[in-house]
């Protein structure tokens, strides 16, 4: 079982590319990775932003996609729009099946993302991917709509699912999550219970995630077995937590 990341890099450890290496790796996923920008930051500040070349990009998607047998891919942090059609073009060229975070702005505040972003991950990336997982921020810069409670976390749900399968997650809500979902003869809309945990070690934790809602799907999990899966394991992550960021390998350190 192997999943691929395309996603930046944090060196803080705690959200990126490694955290998701990391919760691939504590779930059994062999994990493919490749890096969309570098960051210098930490887990209060994010101080500058380097991207890497979409070319450069393209090449070691290609060169990865060339020697493994790879169908799940998760996004992180793709910066430009530019990348976000490079990678919309390779889903579709190599058939994966694709988790998007839309990461556009780090919990610490610092901006993770060109201007046009928003509009580039909804015309090309969210209607070629399975599931998008947006907190209540990134559904509202992807919707205009203003959230404050759970009804107004549904609408965006309702307006994202338009696109594609969304799960707005309730960590700034209540703790639960929502999921919509529509296809030609169901619209579904359902709820994923979590509680909001009293934790300082929440940086990373839609990185983490999205990417146990990956490896779950790649271990074979339906849909909404997989994001209830993700929700523990990233519930269990924050409490074992340390450092303001998770600890995805907190299965390991269990008697
Ligand atoms: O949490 C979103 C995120 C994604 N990707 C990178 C990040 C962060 C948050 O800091 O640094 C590289």
């Amino acid at each position: 079982m192997i999943a691929l990341s395309i996603a930046g890099f944090d060196p803080s450890g705690g959200a990126g590319i490694l955290a998701d290496v990391k919760t691939f790796q504590a779930l059994g996923v062999y994990p493919t990775a490749v890096i969309t920008a570098l960051t210098a930051q930490n887990v209060k500040q994010v101080e500058s932003v380097e991207s890497v070349n979409p070319d450069f990009v393209a090449k070691q998607i290609d060169l990865i996609l060339a020697e493994e047998d790879i169908n799940y891919a998760k996004t992180g942090m793709l910066y430009s729009a530019e990348m976000v059609e490079m990678v919309a073009s390779k889903v579709k060229e190599y058939n994966l099946k694709l988790v998007v975070d839309p990461v556009l702005v780090a919990g610490s505040g610092g901006v993770l993302s060109q201007d046009n972003l928003v509009e580039t991950l909804k015309k090309h990336l969210l209607p070629v991917a399975e599931l998008t997982t947006p907190n209540i921020h990134e559904a509202e810069a992807l919707t205009g709509l203003e959230i404050k409670d759970e009804d107004d976390a549904c609408k965006a749900a309702c307006e994202l699912g338009k696109l594609c399968p969304t799960v707005v997650t309730g960590g700034h809500l209540n703790g639960r999550d929502i999921f919509y979902q529509s296809s030609l003869n169901e619209k579904s809309l359902g709820f994923i219970d979590g509680e909001i945990l009293k934790s300082n070690n929440t940086h990373g934790s839609g990185c983490t995630y999205s990417a146990a809602v990956t490896a779950y799907l790649v271990k074979g999990l339906s849909l909404v077995e997989s994001l209830k899966q993700a929700s523990y394991f990233t519930k269990k992550a924050i409490e074992n937590g340390s450092h303001g960021t998770l600890n995805q390998i907190w299965r390991l350190n269990q008697p």
